[in-house]
């Protein structure tokens, strides 16, 4: 067996006596464990390193995270999600970590909701740090980390960066959830080529994108398993949409963008007459489940990781599949299903949170920890949701938390 996934079976055997070694010796390991191996390790220097043992590990990696992506999900929440739109009446009879059909539902105290990190390893391990992770994990307090998406891309550390978010959610599956954006994907093509979801633009280093960079490395460095990409593929198709949470006897919804297009694909200006927007929904499945095509071709799980929201109506972008939803979309759609409000990704926020329509939607965004990374010029923040609903902005760069 390579010597980095026997040193991760030992981490995995130390975390599963947790209760039992003294307090610190979990952290400690785990940091020696990543940071030794990935000290003075940066993109350029793995062309030459030997990756076998990170093939062999980010493998085991993909397939542990993969088997508890599949435990947590349930015929019992399958059943509950195709029965009505009422979220908060669903967050009542559901079981904390309940999913299926690319949705969870979350019920914990304290919730650290985590924007864009786009390969940006220190803004997690700052995230870690900001959210007091391994105290509260070693005192065993209740709380839950949401991952909002795009964990690749526009960064510089992206295997170190998955290989950290992956380690956590193998040995810590019920403190992580992790959401898909719409970085997290790309398709391997008949000729070997790789299609990404979306297009890198001509002012960008393609080797800041995940494909292309592990393309490069695989095509440099023979070390490397050249199929890892595609596990990695694959496991990002396996990640839910939506997390539904519960605080403050109140319902959030936590996604990468925001909101299927309104009227089954039908842009406002070609119809209009619906009651509401979301008519063609008629149970939560509906929503990760429908496979009407819209206007642009996309479907709604690609609206959900896709869309904005707009800061005036004429930002609706109705062509695009990258369009805009307004006040009126959303306060329809939170009032459809039963929602206070929703946290989102996706958009650079220069100071890590911006609020919309009155605060009920925040986005957030988490990369760009150090100066030299490709977000160098944001101020990067989690928001802290505790269970009575009070909202705290957590900036990952030293600076006072706020009070919303
Ligand atoms: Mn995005």
């Amino acid at each position: 067996m390579e010597r980095r996934l026997a040193e991760f079976l030992e981490l995995e055997a130390l975390a599963a006596r947790q209760g039992t070694i003294p307090p610190g010796r979990l952290q400690f390991t785990f940091e020696a464990f990543l940071d030794g191996y990935w000290a003075d390790r940066s993109n350029p220097d793995l062309v030459d390193a030997d990756l076998a043992g990170l093939s062999a590990l980010h493998h085991y990696l993909i397939g542990q995270v993969a088997m508890r992506l599949a435990a947590e999900e349930s015929a019992e929440a399958a059943a509950a999600f195709q029965t009505g739109r009422a979220v908060p009446s669903l967050l009542a009879d559901l079981p904390h970590g309940a999913g299926a059909l690319g949705m969870r539902c979350l019920k914990s105290t304290r919730y650290f909701i985590v924007g864009d990190l786009h390969a940006d390893d220190d803004a997690l391990q700052l995230v870690l740090q900001v959210s007091d992770f391994w105290e509260r994990q070693a005192k065993s307090e209740d709380f839950v980390i949401v991952c909002l998406g795009d964990y690749v891309d526009c960064g510089h550390q992206h295997l170190k960066t998955l290989e950290r978010l992956l380690a956590l959610k193998t040995l810590f599956p019920t403190r992580f959830c992790l959401l898909r954006g719409n970085h997290d994907g790309g398709r391997i093509l008949a000729d070997g080529s790789v299609q990404p979801p979306y297009r890198i633009p001509a002012t960008d280093d393609p080797l800041d994108y995940f494909p292309p960079y592990m393309q490069a490395l695989a095509a440099g460095n023979p070390s490397l398993d050249p199929g890892l990409l595609a596990a990695w593929l694959n496991l990002f198709d396996c990640l839910p949409y939506i997390a539904w949470l519960e605080a403050g006897g109140q319902a959030w919804q936590c996604v990468h963008g925001g909101l299927p297009r309104p009227g089954r694909g039908q842009s406002l200006a070609d119809g209009g007459q619906l009651k509401t927007h979301w008519d063609h929904l008629d149970s939560l499945a509906d929503i990760t489940m429908h496979g009407q095509p819209d206007n642009a071709g996309a479907s709604i799980r690609e609206n959900l990781i896709w869309s904005d929201p707009c800061r005036d109506d004429d930002d609706l972008r109705l062509q695009s599949r990258r369009f805009g939803f307004s006040a009126a979309h959303f306060d329809s759609w939170c009032a459809a299903f039963g929602l206070a409000g929703i946290f989102r990704g996706h958009e650079v926020a220069e100071n890590g949170v911006e609020e919309h329509f009155g605060g009920r939607l925040l986005t957030v965004f988490s990369s760009g920890s150090t100066a030299d990374s490709h977000y160098s010029w944001v101020k990067p923040a989690i928001v802290e949701l505790s269970g009575d609903g009070q909202r705290r902005i957590l900036p990952l760069r030293p600076e006072a938390a706020k009070v919303l």
